[in-house]
């Protein structure tokens, strides 16, 4: 599809533009990294690369392992070259949404100990100002025996419509790898993103939000026209 396509071209390009030799590179995760990791194993086989990568999921260290790359971790690798991952929305600000995998923790762990923060992503997460595309709003994780408290102070401060995420193909809610539960808070109004999300995370039993605010350095967004669109 032309999604797909687009998604492609901005893996492509950031590997391209951001990857070179003896370097730590951070994984995202969810359906468009899968376009990067592939053209980084690509290269790793056609130049030869001495290319270390640490995962953001389950899925990203499945990912790395299929695609024969050389698994390494925040303990052996705490200060990365740089992470590459995908995001559900960009606003004007470069504010991100990222969540919509259910990955964010560990996603915005490793994103803050890259030197350089690069997300890809289809031209349909190419908006000015968040919620204009996407609408699942903010993932935030939570332990899971203080989701109800957490919905009701969510509400109270910054109203809208916060549900527990449920899972698809299992009964109950998604359970995260770090066997947490993710809030969906469906927020009405634009915020100031910088200060919801220090508001949101000082909430006992907040693990992390969805919200990369000041984090991403440069984003490449696959067009329809099979051009990718650069931000910085
Ligand atoms: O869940 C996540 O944070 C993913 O990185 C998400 O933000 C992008 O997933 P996609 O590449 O499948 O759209």
């Amino acid at each position: 599809t032309m999604a797909e396509e687009a998604k492609k071209r901005a893996g492509i390009a950031a590997v391209d533009n951001h990857v070179q030799n003896n370097q730590v590179v951070g994984v995202g995760s969810g359906s468009t990294i899968v376009y990067a990791v592939d053209r980084l194993a690509e290269r790793v086989r056609q130049e030869k690369l001495n290319i270390v990568c640490v995962p953001t999921s389950f899925q990203a260290r499945q990912l790395i392992l299929q695609r024969g790359l050389t698994l390494s971790d925040l303990d052996r690798h705490p200060e990365l070259d740089v992470a590459i991952d995908g995001a559900d929305e960009v606003d004007s600000a470069l504010t991100l949404i990222k969540g919509g995998g259910g990955c964010l923790t560990q996603e915005k762990i490793v994103a803050g100990c890259a030197k350089h923060f690069i997300v890809i992503a289809d031209f349909r997460k190419d908006s000015s100002t968040l919620g204009q595309q996407w609408k699942k709003g903010v993932p935030i994780e939570v332990i899971p025996m203080a989701y109800v408290p957490v919905t009701r102070a969510i509400l109270r401060r910054f109203g809208g419509e916060v549900a527990l995420r449920m899972a698809v193909s299992k009964a109950g809610p998604v359970v995260t790898d770090n066997s947490n539960f993710i809030l969906d808070w469906k927020f009405e109004k634009a915020h100031n993103w910088k200060e919801v999300n220090t508001a949101i995370k000082m909430i006992p039993g907040v693990v992390e939000t969805g919200l990369f605010v000041d984090m991403a350095e440069r984003v490449y967004f696959g067009m329809e026209d099979g051009t990718v669109r650069v931000r910085d």
